[in-house]
């Protein structure tokens, strides 16, 4: 029998990458999709005929009950969120309501309908915020910078709870930052390796960036929904960190992108303080070792690897016009 499997934020930069490691394994999927004026689908384009769209949204309960009592799922996995960190100060409410009232409504939805149904949530190493411990496990406290930490830090502990009180297989995986060419363009390592192809084509001259101090533990999303899947096929539900073990400023990703295709990013970089947050996370590096030893999950994409591929897909993609 095929296992089937629901996914929220299929729209999404994670959401497309696991649809596809999940159409790999068999797996019937089918792609939660709130309501647009006009279609989103350029992450799963190629997707289209191998899933299942249907119509929901973390803020209608009825919609994700009615989903899950017309699909069944084996598996479900709660991508969607308001994932942007800046636009959580400007729309605190809101974020709160997708992502921490938005997995309590996911986790009653399935407690509802079939409470056996395997809940992966996507919790952040944004939580850790002004960090506690260095680097970061699963036991590390965590110390949320701002309001979208804050919304995974609920989302996070009431999955937790769920498991808990219900005896539920609902887990969270504690994700540091992961990228790729079809990450959101507002995102720094995008932004950067956008600017870096604009720049290299003759299509742009500077590229304005906020803190270059910053340090992030950033990896591959492929790799990443890789882990999100071991999580649900083990005997026994638990929470992971997924990181590379490896930081970087914001100031070595520049250099890295800029040196890939040959440019002096000296030449081109400047700071603008209109991309300052009004509190930041200065650092975040992962201790993934429970997933190494638990999963048996290890990165396959290093730093390097992650940025010539990014800002080489933004080349061939600018190069076509696109
Ligand atoms: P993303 O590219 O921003 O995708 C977010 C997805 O959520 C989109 O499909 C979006 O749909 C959907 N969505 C937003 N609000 C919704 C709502 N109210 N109802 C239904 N769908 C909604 O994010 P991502 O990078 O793939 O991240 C996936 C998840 O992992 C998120 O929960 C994020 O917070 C978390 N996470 C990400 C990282 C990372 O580094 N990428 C690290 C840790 C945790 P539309 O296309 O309609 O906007
Ligand atoms: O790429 P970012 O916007 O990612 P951030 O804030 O770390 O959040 C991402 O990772 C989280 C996991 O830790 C996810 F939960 C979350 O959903 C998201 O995927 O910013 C990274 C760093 C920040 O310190 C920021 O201040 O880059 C710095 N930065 C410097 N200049 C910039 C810019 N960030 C953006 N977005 N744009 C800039 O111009």
């Amino acid at each position: 029998m095929k296992k089937r499997a629901i996914i929220t934020g299929i729209t999404g930069q994670d959401g497309s990458y696991l649809a596809e490691l999940l159409l790999e394994q068999g797996y019937d999927v089918t792609g939660v999709i709130r309501r647009s004026s006009a279609p989103n689908f350029w992450r799963i384009q190629h997707l289209l005929d191998r899933i299942t769209l249907r119509p929901g949204d973390l803020l209608d309960q009825l919609s994700l009950t009615k989903i899950i009592q017309e699909v069944r799922p084996h598996e479900f996995y709660n991508l969607a969120a308001m994932s942007f960190v800046p636009a959580s100060w400007d729309q605190p409410m809101l974020t709160g309501e997708f992502n921490s009232q938005g997995v309590t409504r996911v986790l009653e939805a399935v407690r509802q309908v079939d409470p056996s149904i395997r809940i992966y949530q996507a919790s952040s190493s944004e939580m850790y915020g002004r960090v506690r411990e260095v680097p970061q496990t699963e036991l590390t406290p965590f110390y949320p910078r701002s309001p979208y930490g804050v919304s995974k830090v609920f989302g996070h502990y009431i999955t937790v709870n769920y498991r808990e009180s219900y005896n539920m297989f609902a887990v969270s995986g504690i994700l540091f930052n992961h990228e790729s060419p079809r990450r959101g363009l507002e995102f720094v390592t995008k932004k950067v390796t956008d600017g870096v192809a604009r720049i290299k084509l003759g299509l742009a001259d500077t590229l304005a960036l906020g803190n270059l101090d910053a340090k992030r533990d950033w990896g591959f999303a492929g790799d990443y929904v890789r882990a999100m899947w071991l999580m649900l096929q083990q005997d026994q539900p638990d929470d992971y960190v997924i990181a590379t073990g490896v930081t970087h400023t914001v100031q070595q990703l520049v250099q890295e992108a800029f040196g890939h295709a040959g440019l002096d990013w000296q030449k081109h970089v400047k700071t603008d303080p209109a991309f300052l947050r009004p509190a930041e996370v200065d650092l975040l590096i992962g201790d993934a070792s429970k997933a190494r030893t638990a999963l048996g999950w290890e990165p396959k994409v290093d730093f390097r690897q992650l940025v010539a591929m990014m800002v080489d897909a933004d080349v061939a993609r600018l190069s076509q016009g696109r």
